[in-house]
């Protein structure tokens, strides 16, 4: 049960929390009430469930129109290995690295000792819309469609505070984040791991990455990360690593497999390709018409379709323009929401005429900072940051 005084005022209270604490106050219940780990929700979800375990799984696109918020039991799930059962009297967050102290943070430190901040931010897998290539070469991973994507609430102290806390040494350059599970790679189990420039992980905007404890004002469900997981506006859902245990502040990116590896464009899978490439950080504009679904379209109607648009995750950019196409060469613009920031999608609605002849509508964005999306784009190896202007087939 929520307080009065913090369905009053919460946002100025959790902003005050550090300094409420010095001044005598206690922690909130709800805060505290996240010692104890939620429920697994996984299999409760209402998702499209592409791996049962690991747990994977996307929301049928309509659904995500009910909200500009997404629920949680509408929130994709992306796991490389089975979710870790943590017990948050044993949790510690350890950071180390080019630091001047190297600290260990108890989950009540993390909360009574740093203001906490509530950021609305999208999160999406650089492998959304993933399926999409296979027309042009088949792919490997998760078989995503486009609703590996969500927008939601997350509470939590922000990252350059704690960076801050423990003295940041002036050769870092890049911020690690290191998860709790366990997954399998060969013969060896590793965590899975993510990391951000150092810019980025020092930034107190609407881009600041948190160390969220809680998504649309509850506790992290155990598949998003209970009791702790970073969380960073703008980044693909990569960088926002899950159960995380360990930040490491360092003068280069990560060498974990996630960060190394795996989430780079290259076209062949050979040790040259994966050292040439950059590893993906912002993700790229996109839209995508989510209602009515494909097979719902009827011909030879005026239909009202929906959809979500995404701007550029790396600038502060917002979407400016949706547009629409019953034949992939005419558009006309789409109606835009109110509800506009950088780092979250819009939503977009408009009206088309499904003549006998048309064969599919598509969609297309752009954003205030020039991020255009493109007509077509080339395949890569892994399916990542499929961005294409949107084509949903009709009368099929
Ligand atoms: N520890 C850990 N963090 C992780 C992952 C993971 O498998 N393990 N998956 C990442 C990927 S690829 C994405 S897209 C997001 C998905 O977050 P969600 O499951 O809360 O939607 O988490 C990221 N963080
Ligand atoms: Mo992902």
């Amino acid at each position: 049960m929520e307080s009065t005084l913090l369905s009053m005022d919460r946002r100025r209270w959790l902003q005050m929390a550090g300094a409420g604490v010095a001044a005598g106050f206690a922690i909130p219940a709800w805060l505290r009430s996240q010692d104890v780990a939620p429920a697994p929700c996984f299999e409760h979800k209402d998702l499209l469930v592409r791996t049962p375990s690991p747990p994977n799984g996307e929301p049928a696109l309509p659904s995500l129109m009910e909200s500009w918020i997404t629920p949680v039991k509408h929130f994709y799930v992306r796991s490389h290995a089975p979710t870790p059962t943590i017990d948050t009297k044993d949790f510690i967050l350890h950071v180390e690295g080019l630091v001047n102290e190297s600290r260990d943070f108890s989950l009540l430190e993390l909360k009574e000792k740093f203001a906490s901040k509530i950021t609305t931010a999208t999160l999406t897998c650089a492998g959304n819309r993933r399926t999409e290539y296979n027309a042009m070469k088949q792919v490997g991973g998760v078989q995503w469609q486009a609703g590996a994507i969500g927008n939601a609430r997350w509470t939590g102290p922000l990252l350059a505070d704690i960076l801050k806390s423990v003295g940041v040494r002036p050769e870092a350059k890049h911020v690690w984040f290191e998860g709790l599970d366990e997954i399998e790679k060969g013969d060896s189990v590793i965590p899975f791991g993510g990391s951000i420039p150092i810019d980025r992980a020092m930034k107190k905007d609407a881009s600041a990455p948190l160390l969220a404890h809680s998504m649309n004002d509850k506790p992290l469900a155990p598949e998003h990360g209970f009791p702790l997981r970073s969380l960073v506006p703008g980044f693909i859902g990569a960088r926002s690593v899950k159960w995380l245990g360990k930040i490491v502040v360092s003068d280069r990116p990560s060498p974990n497999h996630y960060v190394a590896t795996a989430y780079k464009l290259v076209t062949e899978s050979t040790e040259k390709a994966w050292q040439a490439a950059d590893p993906l950080y912002g993700f790229a504009i996109n839209s995508v018409l989510c209602k009515p679904s494909a097979a719902d379209i009827a011909k030879g109607k005026t239909i009202e379709i929906a959809g979500y648009a995404l701007p550029t995750g790396e600038t502060g950019a917002t979407i400016s323009r949706v547009e629409i196409s019953t034949d992939g060469e005419r558009f006309q613009t789409a109606e835009l929401d109110k509800t506009s920031r950088p780092y979250c999608w819009r939503f977009w609605r408009g009206k088309v005429k499904i003549s006998p002849e048309t064969e599919a509508v598509w969609v297309r964005a752009f954003d205030s900072q020039g991020g255009v999306q493109p007509a077509t784009i080339d395949w890569n190896l892994k399916g990542y940051m499929f961005n294409a202007w949107h084509k949903t087939a009709v009368g099929s």
